[in-house]
């Protein structure tokens, strides 16, 4: 079994996929550190403080590297690095908009950078790709808000042991609306 961890920069993918490897006594891939050890960047942008991957090269690599493999889990919110036969399940963590910009200000990352991730969470940037890139049948999508690491990993296992995937279930931007909180997030800077 092959999982695939993902999810908007600060939802917490890190953290449950190495508990959930260690649950379940699998190997557990960084993609990020895999590249970067590998030299599959191009560059590094200063004003968002990261490094742009070499997607295609990633992509075979981690290829080859899963061919291998049997019992891992892997860790990116770059879906299109993972080759489509390569994962037998897709994790999509999500978590409530304002908790996420809270958690990737306390990561000091530049305000540009933090709205851009908000307001891809909000527009389901990353389970639009996963979809598209791995098919719907493999997914299956966690609110994370509110919830410990412990909790989450105990409900992915469930998830596992039962076969359930689940996808499409969470919308933030209705939540946002009932919140009184969408104009916060989605009305233009211009306006
Ligand atoms: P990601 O790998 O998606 O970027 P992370 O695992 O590095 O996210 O976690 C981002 C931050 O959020 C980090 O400071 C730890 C914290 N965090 C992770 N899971 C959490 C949870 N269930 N509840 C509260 N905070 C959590």
């Amino acid at each position: 079994m092959k999982i695939l961890v993902t999810g908007t920069p600060g939802v917490g993918k890190t953290t449950v996929a190495k508990q959930l490897a260690k649950n379940l006594g699998y190997q557990y891939i960084n993609v990020a550190e895999f590249a970067i050890e590998r030299g599959f960047t191009l560059r590094f942008d200063k004003t968002l403080k990261t490094h742009i991957v070499d997607v295609e090269k990633l992509k075979k690599a981690l290829g080859k590297t899963l061919k291998e493999m049997d019992k891992v889990v892997l860790d990116t919110h770059l879906v299109d690095a993972i080759p489509s036969d390569c994962v037998d399940l897709v994790i999509v963590l999500r978590l409530h908009p304002r908790e996420l910009e809270s958690r990737l200000r306390a990561r000091n990352y530049p305000k540009q950078k933090v709205m851009e991730n908000v307001e891809a969470e909000i527009l389901d940037y990353v389970l639009v790709r996963a979809v598209k890139k791995l098919g719907e049948d493999l997914i299956y999508e966690l609110d994370t808000t509110g919830k410990t690491t412990a909790n989450l990993v105990n409900e992915i296992m469930e998830a596992l042991k039962k076969g359930k995937r689940k996808c499409g279930t969470i919308d933030w931007i209705n939540v946002l609306e009932r919140e009184g909180l969408i104009e916060k997030y989605l009305v233009s800077k211009n306006q």
